[in-house]
């Protein structure tokens, strides 16, 4: 009994001490979390970013007519898809490791892929199920059942209708908009074109109209309907302001990527396009880059590019150099005159994502030791940019810009790729880093002519295949304090 007892004491004083050094280390922790240093994204912005790849897909009367532009006047009787899919279309993203799609509900030539209640030129017009069927409600039922965003690309500028350049146009425009938010359950991102061309049919008129880019769409209203419909949804434009034109059609980010923009500068059909790679390091307010390019030349499908679809390994360059280096892939697929996505995109596309997951499947740091020049306490410790929880993260002390890891690897391992990451929701804060490994006697920068810039969501740095026995990521100089949640390295060949 009296054993018992004693041991019973020393338990209870055992877990009380345990548990006041649990308290110790989480008050440690709380008092010593870094501020977030503005602008910061909403969570909306966060989950858009982690979900890396979405789909674009461009379909309509141009699919039939074999353009890109059209011009505004193609009878509708052309739109006719004889094996309409869109769970088909659904299936092959998902396999291909995409979380969403953004599809052109209507295009530059004012053809509408929904019955809309204030145009006679849509669906209901072609022999598509005899004028009684709606693509955007088919992929957003599609979208629904297999667990994929969904969002709508509603063009500005439309070829098509008469009062295109009037106050009744942004009127029509506007319900339009109203109509898409309300029927097809929750839209994730809305699609602003900046493309106004001037010349098209115009109700029979055809003539070149100009209009202020800046000010004819009454963007600010536009945007409240959006709030007000989809408060969850975000809103892509040249200038945002949920995410940012990355400023080419190649899906290309730049190495040095912001995800910030000076508010009110940049408006759809910006023409400085150069700035929207970097962004503002300056900017106030959170913009990320989306990077769109299509899987074949057009964004319309045409039959003489079958034979000329990206190829897998094309692919997977473009994801590095999109969501590598801080941005969203947006990558197109030009749906056929079937109706279907093409069986060579899909197959292309599907490999792609095995190549990618390979060449990242295997973290060569998992297991490292990993010592950090300065922490700002156990809770922001050296480990957590290994402990695969995206919410934890090291960090140095405030005033610290320049703090390095140290990862020791077990035994010599040959590395060709780095991939770092930021605790984002506190702000991007990396102005530039350095890679070196250690040959088991001295140090030496990683072989690459990549730029060592900023992090943000997401970095991956490639180099010439190094054997290392340690790894020093160095950051150089920060905004505020660096908060780093990831460090891995791979070997892409292994992973194939
Ligand atoms: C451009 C448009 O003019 C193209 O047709 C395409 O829709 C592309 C994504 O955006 O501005």
């Amino acid at each position: 009994m009296r054993r018992a007892a004693v041991l019973a004491v020393i338990g209870a004083v055992a877990g009380a001490l345990i548990g006041a050094g649990i308290a110790a280390c989480w008050t440690e922790g709380r008092k010593s979390a870094p501020e977030a240093i503005g602008p910061v994204p909403t969570a909306e912005q966060i989950a858009w970013q982690e979900d890396e790849v979405w789909a674009f897909v461009h379909f309509g009367p141009n699919t039939f007519t074999d353009s890109e532009w059209g011009y505004g006047d193609a009878d509708p009787a052309v739109f006719n898809p004889t094996a309409l899919d869109c769970r088909q279309w659904v299936r092959t993203f998902k396999a291909a490791g995409i979380k969403g799609v953004i599809l052109t509900a209507k295009h530059h030539d004012g053809f509408c892929l929904w019955p809309s209640a204030y145009t006679d030129y849509s669906v209901a017009a072609s022999p598509f199920r005899d004028g009684g069927g709606d693509v955007v409600g088919e992929l957003a039922r599609a979208c629904k059942e297999h667990g994929l965003k969904f969002g709508v690309y509603l063009s500005p500028w439309d070829r098509h209708q008469a009062s295109y350049g009037t106050s009744d146009y942004v009127r029509y425009y506007q319900n339009q908009l109203r109509e898409l938010l309300t029927n097809y359950g929750t839209i994730s991102e809305v699609w602003l074109d900046g493309a106004n061309g001037g010349d098209g049919w115009y109700g029979g008129a055809r003539e070149t109209r100009t209009i202020d880019r800046r000010t004819y769409y009454h963007f600010p209203a536009i945007h409240a309907i959006i709030h007000e419909l989809q408060p969850g949804a975000l809103i892509f434009s040249d200038g945002g302001p949920g995410c940012r034109w990355v400023g080419n059609e190649r899906g290309a980010a730049s190495e040095t990527n912001w995800s910030f923009l000076r508010d009110g500068v940049v408006y759809p059909g910006y023409p400085f396009e150069r700035e929207l790679g970097p962004g503002h390091e300056d900017g106030d307010v959170w913009i990320p880059a989306e990077c769109d390019v299509s899987i074949r030349k057009g964004w319309f499908y045409h039959p003489g590019e079958d034979g000329a679809v990206k190829t897998p390994e094309q692919l997977a360059e473009l994801y590095y150099r999109s969501v590598g280096r801080n941005g969203k892939l947006l990558i197109n697929f030009p749906v056929d005159r079937e109706g279907l996505v093409h069986p060579i995109d899909s197959a292309n596309a599907v490999e792609a994502h095995r190549i990618v997951s390979g060449q990242l499947g295997n973290d060569l740091l998992s297991g490292a030791r990993v010592r950090a020049s300065e922490t700002r306490g156990l809770r922001y410790r050296a480990s957590r940019v290994s402990d695969a929880r995206p919410a934890t993260f090291w960090a140095p002390k405030d005033s610290t810009r320049e703090a390095s890891l140290v990862f020791t690897l077990k035994k010599k391992k040959t590395l060709d790729r780095v991939l770092l990451q930021e605790n984002i929701a506190l702000g991007q804060r990396v102005k530039s880093f350095t890679i070196e490994y250690s040959d088991g006697s001295d140090w030496h920068p990683v072989p690459t002519q990549e730029q060592m810039t900023t992090i943000g969501y997401k970095r991956i740095v490639r180099f010439d295949p190094v054997e290392a026995t340690a790894l020093r990521i160095s950051i150089t100089d920060a905004r505020a304090c660096p908060c780093i949640s990831s460090v891995q390295a791979f070997l892409a060949d292994a992973g194939l």
